[in-house]
């Protein structure tokens, strides 16, 4: 059987239904992330780090972890990711490929263990990471700056295939988004032009996205859709790529990008559930709404919010009444002793009656993890990260899905433990 086979066999199992078409159009997940208030306090511990450990050339002496047991749970899973080759690994579509959105993942991971204790290591996969990207910025040679899949790729599986090289939304926010965390660990150094290459891709990328108001699933004129996550976290990172002093954008290119992000933070508001943190997965005005089941999974769900909050974040003061509805709405995904894929708050669909109660893969309890650490509920994050490194078979080598939902599949697929290297990581290097 092959990987592909056993990954429909997967999802047959998951679903119960005829779900494979959906899941499909959602394989290429992604998010965000950022640091919460300390922009400011970063710059200063950073320096400070940096004057102890001669301008972050070595470690800081042995770490000392408030939670060793999960600091050595990351580390193992960590060391699954080869330093030579980091985002080299199985992905969902069935075979091997390096895919941008996982050495984006390891920079959100790694840039905080960095920040949090000047480890070598950490820096080091940082710099490797980055240069990655810079190599591999504009694979299809067409000037745009920005990010892809390693593979030509039918979004939506509607029978368009967009080649390698397409800007993907979600993909190029997770980059961003990890090229600053890192240099916000690292202020001090451009580490192989990451100053530049944030603004380049800052600007090719949010012009080539950016569609009556909102930024678009891709740069293909195949895809010019509002899938609300994709256009969230790609503001998110886009806000916090343009209020630093670093970047060398102008004043006229800083007007221009945020006037497209608020445009596409207002939409996106336009688009809430009533009362509730929810979003639909497709934008109501899409011809995919009511295709399927609308709501969002947890890892889509995740970045939603976490793009909207670094919007609020980078961009003002955060509005902190904000707060308890994304909370209200995280812990729908929360049942007895397992962690959801779906909210149990979102509008019902006969179609799918039992949609509630199925459990999260791992990038979404992976990137779960990181909502909850945002929103201070770190008893949560620990309960979520016990479940990961138990119920999705020997770590650290995780599965897709947890052994009860698909007890014979035993392939780990970096993507999804970049999402749980990334919680994990959000949760230790505070
Ligand atoms: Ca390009
Ligand atoms: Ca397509």
């Amino acid at each position: 059987m092959s990987l592909a086979q056993v990954a429909e066999l997967v999802d047959a199992l998951v679903s119960g239904t005829s779900f494979r078409k959906e899941v499909k159009v959602r394989v290429l997940s992604w998010a965000p992330y950022y640091c919460k208030a300390f922009m400011k306090k970063t710059s200063l511990i950073a320096f400070l780090a940096l004057l102890m450990i001669g301008c972050g050339g070595g470690g800081v002496g042995p770490e000392q972890s408030f939670d060793p047991e999960v600091e050595a749970n990351y580390l193992s899973l960590l060391a699954q990711f080869p330093i030579d080759r980091q985002g080299y690994h199985l992905d969902g579509f069935g075979d091997f490929s390096d895919e941008p959105m996982t050495y984006g993942l390891i920079l959100l991971a790694e840039g905080r263990r960095y920040r949090s204790s000047g480890n070598s290591e950490a820096l080091d996969r940082c710099r490797r990471c980055v240069q990655f990207l810079e190599a591999h910025k504009d694979v299809d040679g067409d000037g745009v700056v920005g990010w892809s899949l390693d593979r030509d790729w039918d979004a939506f599986a509607d029978g368009s295939v967009n080649p390698k090289g397409t800007v993907y939304a979600i993909t190029t926010a997770i980059v961003l988004d990890g090229l600053s965390e890192f240099y916000a660990a690292a202020p001090l150094a451009d580490h192989a032009g990451i100053t530049s290459l944030v603004k380049e891709a800052s600007l090719d990328s949010a012009a080539a996205l950016y569609k009556n108001g909102f930024f678009a699933y891709s740069s293909s004129p195949n895809d010019p859709y509002f899938v609300l996550n994709a256009s969230s976290y790609f503001a998110g990172a886009l806000q916090r790529a343009i209020v630093g002093p670093w970047n060398g954008f102008t004043t006229d290119q800083k007007t221009d990008l945020q006037s497209k992000i608020d445009s596409a933070t207002a939409l996106l508001n336009a688009e809430t559930q009533p009362g509730q943190s929810l979003w639909p997965y497709h934008a109501h005005s899409s011809p995919f709404y009511g295709v399927s089941y609308d709501g969002n999974d947890l890892v889509h769900h995740t970045y939603v919010v976490l793009g909207l909050r670094e919007v609020d974040h980078f961009g003002g003061p955060v509005d902190p009444s904000n707060s308890p509805q994304h909370e209200a709405a995280m812990l729908t995904f929360e049942r007895t002793g397992y962690t959801a894929g779906y909210s149990s708050a979102f509008p019902g669909d006969a179609r799918y009656p039992d949609i509630e109660n199925r459990y999260s893969d791992l990038w979404g309890i992976g990137s779960g993890v990181v909502l909850a650490c945002e929103l201070g509920r770190f008893d949560l994050a620990k309960t979520w990260i016990t479940r990961m490194t138990t119920q999705f078979g020997p770590w650290p080598r995780p599965n897709m899905w947890p052994t009860v939902v698909a007890p014979d599949q035993t392939y780990f697929f970096g993507r999804h433990a970049a999402h749980a290297l990334w919680g994990m990581s959000r949760y230790l290097y505070r």
